[in-house]
């Protein structure tokens, strides 16, 4: 069996989610080539010494620019903050390697600009990790909307609401500064929500945003401050320069219609990401939070026996499920990142390609910052 040498760079959520990813795709899955963990590359030399000891990382090293450069790596995991995306990405273009990077794309549109103009005459694999798209649940949305079963789409309604720094008291971390993260629920969460209506529903024509910031500043952050996590926290005080709140409205290049709701502001949503479909034949319903369902309503089912029903998304003829559990035994978030990298190794091996990819990745960049310039201006913005 071919292997590939995989040298990941960042420590923390996302590299504790693709380590996990790496490490699982070997054991359930049997992609074109395999994943050797080869370097773990983080700034903290203990604490990346520690990571790579329990993911089972070869190497470690704390100078990604150097890693990059290794001729013994052949992929590069970007799970770094999205400051760091197109630095990273470009060097490793540059270099000759396959890039597997998390969302967003990059820190604003024209670092992904950037990134795409790297990867021209290049022929490697290149991916961003939205993975929501391998969910088997929303997997079968996609192919019953490509059935047919649903009809001409008229609505996409899409919300993803968090509540995890609605404590004033969450200290001012890197997702909630505009030179570290771009922008807050805009580029973090309403970026998986762009590309799952980029992939089920069309492209998008125009949107009109709004954007606001309930908590105006915050305590600078202390020791253990993360995702979701506030670790310690100083008596200073920082601007929070980044929205907390977006709102969008769209028209998709297809004639439906969309709203879009991204919030870390949805007090009792821990994660929830959800989407509704309505077309001429039927609906389609997905919660995040009930991962492995999608409701479905068939306007075609007999009158008087009409309704939403639940469609358990794990027989194995749905989408990775063979190669989990039996029937009905769910599986969760951390499966998605394992769906992808079995589709990007497969792509690695076989010189193909995986989506969505540095093209996805720039189309969802695009529709962001239309929304920022929308709430900006208060005009409909068309791409
Ligand atoms: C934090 O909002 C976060 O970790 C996002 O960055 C991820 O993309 C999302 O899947 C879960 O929440």
């Amino acid at each position: 069996m071919k292997t590939v040498n995989v040298a990941i760079l960042g420590t923390s959520f996302m590299g504790r989610a693709h380590s996990n990813g790496w490490n699982q795709v070997k054991k359930f899955f049997s992609p074109e080539v395999q994943p050797v963990l080869k370097v773990a590359c983080g700034r903290d030399v203990e604490r990346t010494k520690e990571f790579a000891e329990n993911w089972g990382w070869e190497e470690t090293a704390n100078n990604w620019e150097e890693v990059i450069q290794r001729d013994d790596i052949d992929i590069i995991d970007i799970s770094l903050p999205q400051h760091l995306h197109h630095k990273a990405a470009i060097a490793a273009a540059k270099a000759g390697k396959h890039i597997f990077c998390e969302k967003p794309m990059a820190l604003e549109l024209s670092k992904a600009e950037e990134m795409m103009d790297a990867i021209q005459n290049y022929d490697k694999v290149h991916y961003i990790n939205h993975n929501y798209r391998r969910l088997p649940a929303v997997q079968l949305a996609k192919q019953m909307i490509e059935d047919g079963q649903i009809g001409r789409i008229f609505h996409w309604r899409g919300a993803y609401q968090q509540d995890w720094v609605v404590d004033p008291n969450f200290p001012l971390t890197w997702h909630l500064q505009k030179e570290l993260s771009g922008s807050g629920a805009m580029g973090d969460l309403n970026s998986h929500s762009v590309d799952l209506a980029h992939f089920l529903v069309g492209d998008i024509k125009s949107v009109s945003a709004l954007t606001t910031t309930f908590i105006k500043e915050r305590p600078l952050p202390g020791k253990g401050a993360a995702t979701f996590s506030a670790g310690s926290v100083s008596e200073e005080k920082g601007e929070v320069t980044v929205d907390d709140a977006s709102m969008m409205l769209v028209e998709f290049e297809n004639g439906a219609v969309g709203s879009f709701e991204a919030t870390r502001f949805a007090t009792g949503r821990r994660n929830h990401n959800t989407f509704e479909i309505y077309g001429s034949k039927g609906s389609l319903v997905f919660d995040l939070e009930r991962m492995n369902e999608i409701q479905f309503y068939n306007n075609e089912d007999p009158q008087g026996q009409q309704g939403f029903r639940t469609i358990l998304a794990t027989d194995p003829s749905h989408a990775y499920m063979k190669n989990w559990w039996p029937t009905a035994h769910n599986i969760g978030y951390e499966h998605s990142f394992v769906h992808a990298m079995t589709d990007f190794l497969d792509a690695v091996g076989t010189n193909g390609n995986i989506e969505p990819n540095f093209n996805d990745g720039l189309k969802v960049m695009k529709v962001l910052d239309a929304s920022l310039r929308s709430a900006e201006n208060g005009q409909r913005v068309y791409l």
